[in-house]
């Protein structure tokens, strides 16, 4: 299984060390396309990839994905649009949420028939 693990960026980076847990575990089930997203040196700053090199590569990636999950307690433009993409492709999408004081999930993503949301 093939799996594409979405995560803010640009957004912020205050959850990359729960995104490496969650790759962590998402690799016993399959392999993951973007496991550097959790890495620690992936800062806001982002790749030393042109952005039309990192939306190529990121969008082929997601096309081939069998399933993708996504770590949307931190709002991020990036994560929402690749959510956006996947829905219209029918992929099989998982949004891992922490319910938080004074954070509360877009109504768009929540109320999507074509996401599953998990709150954790
Ligand atoms: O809006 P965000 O940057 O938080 O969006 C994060 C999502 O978009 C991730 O799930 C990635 O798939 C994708 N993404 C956004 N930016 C990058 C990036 N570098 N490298 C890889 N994937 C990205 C950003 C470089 C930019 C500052 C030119």
């Amino acid at each position: 299984m093939t799996i594409y693990f979405a995560g803010s960026i640009t957004g912020g980076r205050d959850d990359q060390p729960i995104y490496e847990q969650i790759i962590g575990l998402l690799k016993n089930y399959g392999s993951v396309f973007t496991e550097h997203f959790g890495h620690a040196t992936l800062t806001a700053a982002g790749e030393s990839l042109s952005s039309r090199d990192i939306h190529d590569r990121d969008i082929d990636w997601l096309r081939r994905a069998d399933v993708i999950v996504a770590e949307v307690t931190t709002v991020s433009l990036g994560v929402g649009y690749e959510l956006g993409r996947a829905v219209e492709w029918g992929k099989r999408i998982i949004c891992l949420y922490r319910p938080s004081e004074g954070k509360r999930l877009s109504g768009i993503i929540s109320g999507s028939p074509g996401i599953q949301v998990i709150e954790y």
